[in-house]
Formats: C-alpha cells, sequence, structure tokens
C-alpha cells in the first residue's frame, strides 16, 4: 500500500517535494500539509490532493499520516522530529537537522534509543549523478589519495534576511555535508575571512566570504560562499589527489548554442533547476524504505556533524579566529 506522507511546510522545497510524492514518486501519496500560510496550505494541499492541518503537531499525531517530510523553517525542526520520533514514523527532514548543535545532539540521541534509523537528511547532494560519481571515483582509488576540496557555491539572490549566519547554517551546510561525503571523515576546525562585500548585501551581511574547513586527517577544505551574485545557482566541487583532480558542477548543459555573434550553454537559476532528479532519486529511496520502516541515505549523525560544523562557523564569522567543531560522542544504537 502506498505510503501516507504529511508535508510540513510547503514553501519552495516543500511543495516541490509534494509535488514529486502525489506524482512523480510511486506507492507515495500526501495525505496532510500544513504551513503556518494557510492560504499556501489551501493552494498545495488542493493540488496534490490531501487535506490541511494547521497545527504541524497534529499532522504528526494523524491517523492517515505513515510518514513526514519535514520541509518548515530550521528553528522548527527541533519539535518536530523528536514528535515524529515519539510516533516512531520515518521523516525525511530538510537541512538543517537543527539550527544549534545541542538540539541536533538531542535528536540523534533520541534517535539512538530506537530499533532502527527514522530521520533521513535531505542532503540531496549526495544523490545528484555528480557527486554521486566524484564518490564513486575516490573509492576507486583512481586518483590516489584525496588532498583538497575546492568548492563554489553560489546564489543568484537571497532575501535581505538571510544574513552571515544563515549562510552558514542554511547554505554552507551542504559544504559540510559534501566534505564529510566525499572524504569520510569528520572536520575538526573551521576559520572563516570576510573580504570586501558585494553593495547588495545588507548592512552588516559579510557575503561573499571565505570558508576554511580542516579535516580530522589534516585535509584542507575551502568555500566561496557568495548568495547574492545576480547571476545565477552555481555549485561547484573540485576534488585534488595525489594522482589528479576531478572537478563537478562546470555548468556545462549539454546544449551549446551559437547563436547571435555568442557560444554557450545554460546556467540554471536556483536550486531547484539544478538539483531535480537528485531530490527525486532522494525522495524515491526515502519513501522505499520509509515503507519498511528505515531510511536509505543520510541520517541524524550525518546531520548533527554538519550543524556542528556550521556552528563553528558562525563563531568564526564572529571572531574571526580558527574555531574548533564540538563533536559529542557518536551513540551506539541500544537496540540493533
Ligand atoms: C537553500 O536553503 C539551499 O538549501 C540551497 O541548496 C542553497 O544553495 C541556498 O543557499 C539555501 O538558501
Amino acid at each position: 500500500s502506498a505510503l501516507r506522507v504529511a508535508v510540513l511546510g510547503v514553501g519552495v522545497m516543500g511543495s516541490y517535494h509534494a509535488e514529486a510524492l502525489a506524482g512523480r514518486i510511486s506507492h507515495a501519496r500526501v495525505t496532510v500539509v500544513s504551513d503556518a500560510d494557510t492560504a499556501r496550505a489551501e493552494r498545495v494541499a488542493k493540488s496534490v490532493d490531501a487535506r490541511v492541518e494547521a497545527d504541524p503537531f497534529a499532522a504528526i499525531a494523524a491517523d492517515d499520516v505513515d510518514a513526514v517530510v519535514i520541509a518548515s523553517p530550521g528553528p522548527a525542526h527541533e519539535a518536530q522530529v523528536l514528535a515524529c520520533l515519539d510516533r516512531r514514523i520515518p521523516v525525511l527532514c530538510e537541512k538543517p537537522l537543527t539550527t544549534d548543535i545541542a538540539t541536533a545532539y538531542r535528536i540523534v540521541q533520541r534517535e539512538a534509543e530506537l530499533d532502527a534509523p527514522l530521520v533521513q537528511l535531505g542532503f540531496m547532494r549526495r544523490f545528484d549523478a555528480e557527486y554521486a560519481g566524484l564518490r564513486a571515483l575516490v573509492a576507486s582509488g583512481e586518483l590516489g589519495a584525496p588532498l583538497l576540496l575546492h568548492c563554489v557555491h553560489r546564489n543568484p539572490a537571497q532575501t535581505d534576511t538571510f544574513d552571515s549566519e544563515m549562510m552558514m547554517r542554511d547554505s554552507v551546510v551542504h559544504e559540510a555535508d559534501v566534505a564529510r561525503f566525499l572524504l569520510g571523515e569528520e572536520i575538526v576546525a573551521v576559520s572563516v575571512k570576510r573580504p570586501q562585500a558585494t553593495s547588495l548585501a545588507p548592512t552588516g551581511v559579510s557575503d561573499p566570504m571565505l570558508v576554511l574547513m580542516e579535516t580530522a586527517s589534516g585535509r584542507l577544505v575551502d568555500v566561496e560562499i557568495f548568495v547574492r551574485t545576480g547571476v545565477a545557482y552555481e555549485v561547484r566541487t573540485e576534488l585534488v589527489a595525489e594522482h589528479g583532480s576531478a572537478m563537478i558542477g562546470l555548468d556545462q548543459g549539454l546544449l551549446v548554442r551559437r547563436a547571435g555573434g555568442a557560444w554557450g550553454g545554460q546556467l540554471a537559476g536556483g536550486f531547484v533547476e539544478r538539483f531535480a532528479a537528485a531530490y527525486d532519486t532522494e525522495l524515491h529511496r526515502w519513501v522505499q524504505a520509509a515503507r519498511h520502516g528505515t531510511i536509505d541515505g543520510p541520517g541524524t549523525w550525518d546531520g548533527y556533524a554538519a550543524v556542528a560544523v556550521c556552528e563553528a562557523g558562525v563563531e568564526a564569522v564572529r571572531s574571526g579566529e580558527r574555531v574548533p567543531v564540538r563533536l559529542g560522542t557518536r551513540p551506539v544504537r541500544v537496540a540493533a
């Protein structure tokens, strides 16, 4: 039977997931939609043939809900994830897991008390063909030992409320996860440089920033985060290893047009266009696993580790210092 899903938060990501679940992903349907913006909830619910539940906790508790997609704002995640864990139902939680290290660790600990992992994190890049290919290349050993990772993460625009802290917690969180995914180890320290800001940045917001992460074995990961380029959605990652290097996200679509005295391809406008296939793969795998009461992708430890890196990053923005990442011990699943 089809997995009956509640979608909490139907902004850009939540509504995209809701439409995918209703139309493109097999063995799933959306039964309940919840959003602080009632008109938006009604609109999405109607388009996916679901009902609206104003209170997200009522949605989590509903009889016609087997699993939950959490795409609400980060500060709402902790209570919603914990309520799902109390009910022992599977969750796909958009990043960040929570907006601080203590609450993220609480979720890790609570989930560790259960028989199986129930919370999958929405780190969609892991499901992107290019990132998966890069990881397979690293694993093949062809390039030898990885040494450095150079990352570019650019957005065409963000709202004025998207400050330096959000750039870290909502955007750089992806590179924190990608670095852990590709290098297979934890990040232990973060430093941040704040160069001349774009005139498009609100006062006090450092946009762009250069973030330097150090891994446990001494590798370095640099990230240019720039969220008001006015250009397009650009995400590039280059891995440099002992016997070669490899890059993903060159923005070279297969179609190169020659016309009007120019040649070139098309840039993605936003993350939904760039990662559309990855989101669908992620959702498909989550649904199939959730039907068996488990997950198939990054879990709470990955969510927590990324939050810990971002928290160090936020502190590094403020202090200008190199900030160690404070990671608690990884719990051993008690009931496994
Ligand atoms: C957004 O929430 C995302 O997750 C995007 O991938 C990222 O590029 C963007 O900066 C965030 O706001």
